[in-house]
């Protein structure tokens, strides 16, 4: 039965020899770290927090704005216990009201009564989280309801300007977020955003910064808001003819990527933990369970994406009870579920025409060390007796690029019969795949596609609890 699998699976990939294209697009050092921050929070806060709405008309009374307890050490510590590795503010929404005392607007917490004008959220938390050790991150909103200036060329300078502040007060700023939202501002003009400009800004201030907005340039939008990625899921992006907001690539095209893309732009899935961006007390009981966001953590992550996780905190100006609880709990599904990799102790090996070598860097546990898969090559693993799985997770070693297209994992029992078989496509950083519980004695992995050599950095094996296991869309 060995035999035969295997012969089939040459005979449907060894036809079309490969051929090395080095000009392969790859990640940049900034882009690689990015990628292993996996999971971060997203924080909506500000007039609309008070106001109960989600997008301010920009004529909110400064004073509004008024947390009774500031407490950016909670958010840090909730994030921490979630798993969190970062956290992303709104310093500025679309209605203009600036977090910190900006010097290029009036409408600030500098204005407000809000610890007597003395108040910088864009401190507190900074500093908090280089207390906790997390990334620190800045969603700044180009469109403005409020500012005078918007609709006007000088507005171009005004945003360039709150950014030079921001790094300058609070960096080091690991990501920053763009909206692409482009409305009318208070004179009923939209304002034409010079892109190029504002990244010029960014990389000279803060070369290290990864950008985000619909088309990157470092990190795209996954064209959706409910932080999922598409199965198909290509860390690469055509940008050439395409700009941000209503002139970005069809949302589908976010989702997917481009399987040829010129530029390694990998998506982030951002999503909310409540029905709305901003606190909202009649969501209470809205909030996402921690099974709720373990589903959305297979659909992210396990497609190769990054999770951007959005926890909005209430007028205390606290992470609100409802929502620590569900990210406590998610995080404890993600420690029961991945804290045994019952690969460790399997065979890792490599068939290829000329025979079979061992391969034990699939399942080292380090993700740093790879086996190259050239195509028809066949990886296995096979476990000392049978062993019951439900989830297997594929990584890619990104630093050679993304090259898996389609693959096909194939679980067999101890007489090498095939219990079951897996379609699935693209591999990039974290593929989780998950289905009904099934014992095994080897698993066999062919990619049927590839660009050029695959570089396999781990092949993970566990056995989760099966109600978690992925729901359909
Ligand atoms: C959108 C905004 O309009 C929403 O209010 C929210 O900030 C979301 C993350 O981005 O473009």
């Amino acid at each position: 039965m060995k035999k035969i699998l295997i012969l089939i699976l040459f005979s449907a990939t060894v036809v079309n020899a490969q051929k090395q294209n080095p000009a392969v697009p790859l990640p940049t050092k900034q882009q690689l770290q990015w990628h292993e921050m996996e999971f971060y929070l997203f924080v909506h806060f500000g007039p609309n927090t008070f106001t109960d709405k989600e997008w301010g008309e920009g004529d909110e009374a400064v004073d509004i704005f008024n947390p009774s307890n500031l407490n950016c050490d909670q958010w840090c510590r909730i994030a921490k216990a979630s798993g969190a590795k970062g956290i992303i503010i709104t310093a500025k929404h679309h209605d203009g009201f600036c977090l910190w005392p900006s010097k290029y607007s009036t409408h600030t917490v500098g204005e407000s009564k809000w610890k007597n004008g003395r108040g910088d959220v864009l401190k507190e938390l900074s500093t908090a989280c280089k207390r906790h050790g997390l990334k620190f991150g800045v969603y700044l909103s180009p469109w403005d309801r409020n500012h005078h200036k918007y609709g006007t060329p000088g507005y171009n300078d005004v945003f360039v300007n709150m950014m030079k502040e921001i790094f300058k007060n609070y960096g080091p700023v690991w990501e920053f977020w763009w909206d692409g939202a482009n409305g009318e501002g208070p004179n009923g003009k939209r304002q034409e955003y010079d892109w190029n400009r504002f990244e010029k800004t960014i990389r000279q201030l803060s070369p290290n910064t990864v950008v985000f907005s619909d088309i990157g340039p470092d990190i795209r939008w996954v064209g959706n808001e409910k932080g999922i990625a598409a199965g198909t899921n290509w860390n690469l992006l055509d940008t050439a003819g395409f700009k941000r907001g209503l002139g970005a690539p069809p949302n589908d095209t976010l989702q997917s990527g481009n399987v040829n893309g010129k530029n390694w732009i990998p998506a982030e899935c951002d999503v909310s933990i409540r029905p709305g961006w901003f606190y909202h007390s009649k969501e209470d009981d809205k909030v996402k369970s921690a099974e709720e966001l373990f589903q959305l953590y297979l659909k992210s992550v396990g497609r190769g994406a990054n999770f951007l996780l959005n926890v909005p905190p209430d007028r205390r100006g606290l992470i609100n009870e409802h929502d620590s609880t569900a990210l406590v709990g998610f995080y404890r599904l993600r420690k029961e579920s991945f804290q045994k990799n019952l690969a460790l102790t399997a065979k890792g090996s490599l068939t290829s025409q000329t025979g079979t070598k061992s391969a034990p860097r699939l399942n080292d546990g380090n993700p740093t060390s790879f086996e190259t898969v050239v195509k028809a090559n066949l990886m296995q693993l096979k476990f000392e007796k049978s062993t019951s799985i439900n989830c297997i997770i594929l990584r890619e070693y990104l630093n050679k690029g993304q090259q898996v297209k389609n693959f096909r994992i194939l679980l067999m029992d101890g007489e090498n019969n095939l219990i079951k078989e897996i379609n699935a496509s693209t591999v990039g950083r974290k593929r989780i795949l998950t289905f009904p519980s099934t014992p095994v004695k080897s698993i066999a992995i062919s990619i049927d596609d590839q660009k050029n050599s695959a570089t396999i950095s781990e092949v993970e094996a566990y056995l989760i609890d099966e109600n978690l296991i992925e729901r359909k869309d």
